[in-house]
């Protein structure tokens, strides 16, 4: 071996060398990036996961209102939502509960209004498709028993048919709206309240 040689060994041993205290450091960094692209497609896929688990809730419950809604019109007795025929009028008994006053709005929303009853047999119609309370077109809002329906309709001179004690006709418990029940029966009450409205209208 001659000195030229003498001088290659440390070389190829510092090669060797340093080869070997740097792996594991490749391999540590490596395995931590494997680490970390692991952690984030995981967590892309868990969003993913859930944001379609968010939606397939969001369906479940949009399904299951439709259900409770249809169960409700069902256990009401009568298909809600059509105009039903009567005497040259329509009716439309709402599945939609509001207010009075709002109740009157979306009456005339379908050129109709509030239910004016003027008669036994009208009164006997509209009970035998309600198995709920709905509201009618009768009110004492400008005066405590005052009552007036909504086309004009004099209302001493007309049929009536308020339950026993009905109307209370007393100011302080701010009761001025009439609703029908199930009976068929008139009942005071607060205006603020949701019930379901029935609609009436002239045939077309
Ligand atoms: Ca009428
Ligand atoms: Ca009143």
């Amino acid at each position: 071996m001659d000195q030229k040689d003498n001088y290659r060994v440390p070389e190829r041993r510092l090669v060797e060398s340093t080869h070997k205290d740097f792996s594991p450091v490749v391999i540590y960094i490596l395995l931590g990036l494997s680490i970390l692209l692991s952690i984030l497609i995981l967590g892309t896929v868990v969003g993913l996961i859930s944001g379609n688990s968010a939606e397939v809730s969001t369906s479940i419950a949009e399904v299951q209102a439709e259900v409770n809604q249809l169960a409700q019109n069902l256990s009401h007795g009568r298909p809600f939502n059509k105009w039903r025929y009567f005497n040259h009028k329509l009716y439309y008994f709402s599945s939609i509960r509001n207010n009075w006053n709002e109740s009157l709005k979306f009456c005339a929303s379908m050129n109709s209004q509030l239910v004016v009853i003027n008669s036994a047999a009208e009164e006997e119609f509209i009970q035998q498709n309600i198995k709920c309370k709905h509201w009618i077109g009768l009110h004492d809002t400008v005066e405590e028993g005052k009552w007036q329906w909504v086309d004009g309709m004099d209302y001493e001179t007309n049929i009536k048919f308020w339950a026993n004690g009905q109307p209370w006709n007393i100011e302080f418990l701010g009761e001025d709206c009439a609703f029908i029940e199930e009976n068929g029966l008139w009942y005071e009450w607060f205006c603020s309240y949701w019930l379901y409205p029935i609609c009436e209208k002239p045939t077309e």
